[in-house]
């Protein structure tokens, strides 16, 4: 008796995984090359980390009119209502690029991608999905974004905990009731900064259990007003804000402030300041003096600056000086601050403690809340939220069982670090694009503005590639051994390296420390991906051009 034949896989030319920002704009750029595109999401629905984080409070943290896609069909006539718009209306904005562009015929949601192995008799990857699904594809990009992996932390006795459990990136689409309710949130990163901004207003009591103090900027959000933004759109200024986008550090409107700290007086200084944190967001982190993340005096003084900005609205000096402490616990911008609205308001409330993780630990959870090395009795709380983060950069890639052509995963790949040609494409990963992945401006950038910048080039690569026969690409080693000191030179030069924090891996206890985001700007960065196509010849990639 013969052996029954293998079902036939389906075959594309481009699986990508996830539908975040860069997923949409790269299946709307490659189907306009007659290329056969899918893209697979394990969630229900569009939009990555804004489908995912709907704890309370989520929001962005980039001001209008550049968090969005830049083709007009999108934003002619979709205009959001904040100036940082929240979880809900980034939702409702998805759903509008999803209907602008019909993306929907070549999505599937709840498919979970689990491995995916190289096949050299055919160069095409194999890839397996949660589901049973095996499907064979050209070219593989995972585009899963810098958040995708949730981190929860050791926390001795946590299954015993008799309340509620939530981790903010894992929060129930139908809502969590805080109202009235005792709760403890553990992490003061800019998820849990939103959260406590929001919970603290409706719970009986919070606590806060801070290991490291945020240094929070003034969001100044405001709403927009249609009409005007109407004019706007008319007048062109939309379409020169994205313009401008491409051409600053950060993907941003605005840049670093052309002058070092000690060219001005102090007066001046202060002024310069007092400026940017009231036209609020990034700016006294990104427009302020070009030296602020290289000088350590230069950071002092703007860490100063910062910090007589929260004693003036903190009162309590015991929670002002655990908030804004006398003596920097990391440079100032090292770590990514957070934005708010009231949260020093909120948090002077006397509803709100915040328990010093440096000076008493969590010891363990008890069935009724979080007992610390102090206490004699716990924190009691209904209901604990893990505001803990990410496995931030890598975790998403890591986490899936991609195997290399020596058999390795990109994990295995990676275990004494991250190495990618322009954080776009690994060497023994042939025909695998990365989009908003490691070593590259990631979470260094206005998001949309990176997702643009790489789809772009995907785009424009595979479009050159098919037109030269090329079915088999990656990078050299010596692309990647370039590009990873490259990386690491600049990073190294600057004073990020003196926190620890999610952009080096060392939120992951037992990770390699080590860069994870390029740091030398956007504009350099899209020079030099751009140059590789030019020349793709050139000593940087093995091509093959037949199967
Ligand atoms: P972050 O920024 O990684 O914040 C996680 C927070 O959790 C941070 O304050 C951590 O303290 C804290 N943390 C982590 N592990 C522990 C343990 N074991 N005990 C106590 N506290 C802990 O994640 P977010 O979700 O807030 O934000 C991630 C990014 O997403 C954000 O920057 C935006 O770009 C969007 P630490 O600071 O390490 O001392």
């Amino acid at each position: 008796m013969g052996s029954m034949p293998e079902p036939i896989k389906e075959e594309f030319d481009v699986l990508i995984v996830g539908a975040g920002f860069g997923a949409l704009t790269l299946l709307h750029k490659l189907r306009k090359q007659n290329l056969k595109v899918k893209v697979y999401e394990r969630a229900a629905a569009s939009g990555g980390v804004w489908y995912s984080n709907t704890y309370p409070g989520a929001r962005v943290d980039t001001d209008a009119p550049v968090y969005q896609f830049y083709d007009k069909e999108i934003w002619e006539d979709f205009t959001f209502k904040e100036r940082y718009p929240g979880q809900k209306e980034l939702q409702r904005y998805f759903a509008h690029v999803e209907s602008k562009w019909h993306l929907a015929k070549d999505i599937e949601y709840n498919k979970r991608v689990e491995a995916a192995k190289f096949d050299e008799s055919r160069h095409q990857w194999l890839v397996e999905c949660a589901d049973g699904t095996e499907v064979y594809t050209r070219w593989f990009v995972p585009a899963l974004g810098f958040a995708s992996q949730p981190y929860v932390p050791y926390l001795k006795g946590l299954s015993d905990f008799k309340g509620q459990v939530y981790h903010t990136a894992k929060w129930p689409q139908w809502g969590v009731k805080l109202k009235g309710k005792r709760v403890a949130v553990i992490g003061t990163g800019a998820s849990g900064i939103q959260c406590i901004q929001e919970c603290g207003k409706v719970a009986e009591h919070l606590t806060i259990f801070q290991r490291t103090p945020n240094y929070c900027l003034p969001m100044n959000q405001g709403l927009l007003n249609e009409e005007e933004e109407q004019k706007k759109k008319k007048s062109g200024a939309y379409q020169a804000a994205f313009d401008t986008s491409y051409t600053t550090f950060t993907g941003f409107t605005f840049d670093f402030y052309p002058k070092n700290t000690f060219d001005e007086t102090p007066e001046e200084r202060e002024a310069l300041y007092q400026k940017l944190l009231d036209e609020g967001g990034f700016r006294i982190w990104l427009a302020s003096y070009q030296d602020m993340l290289f000088n350590p005096e230069a950071n002092k003084v703007a860490y100063d600056f910062w910090r007589k900005s929260v004693l003036a609205r903190v009162k309590d000096t015991a929670k002002a000086e655990l908030l804004a402490p006398e003596k920097a616990p990391h440079p100032f911008g090292a770590k990514r601050p957070s934005l708010e609205q009231d949260f020093y308001e909120v948090v002077s409330r006397p509803n709100i403690d915040i328990v010093d993780l440096n000076t008493t630990p969590i010891v363990e959870i008890t069935e009724t809340g979080i007992r610390t090395s102090a206490d004699g009795s716990a924190h009691e709380a209904d209901v604990i939220i893990l505001a803990t983060g990410f496995d931030a950069v890598t975790g998403g890639l890591t986490s899936i069982d991609i195997q290399g052509t020596d058999g390795k995963t990109v994990k295995e790949s990676w275990a004494n670090g991250t190495r990618t040609n322009f954080g776009l494409a690994l060497s023994k990963f042939p025909n695998m694009f990365l989009m908003y992945g490691p070593q590259s401006p990631t979470a260094f950038a206005n998001g949309p503005t990176c997702a643009q910048v790489q789809a772009d080039w995907v785009d424009k690569f595979l479009k050159m590639l098919r037109k030269q026969g090329v079915t088999r690409i990656e990078p050299t080693e010596a692309a990647i051994d370039r590009w990873v000191s490259r990386v690491t030179e600049v990073w190294d030069g600057s004073l990020f390296p003196l926190a620890k924090s999610w952009y080096q891996g060392a939120n992951i206890p037992g990770r390699k420390v080590e860069p994870l985001n390029w740091t030398g700007g956007l504009p350099p960065y899209i020079e030099m991906i751009n140059k590789s196509i030019a020349n793709p010849e050139l000593e940087d990639w093995v091509m093959v051009r037949s199967v």
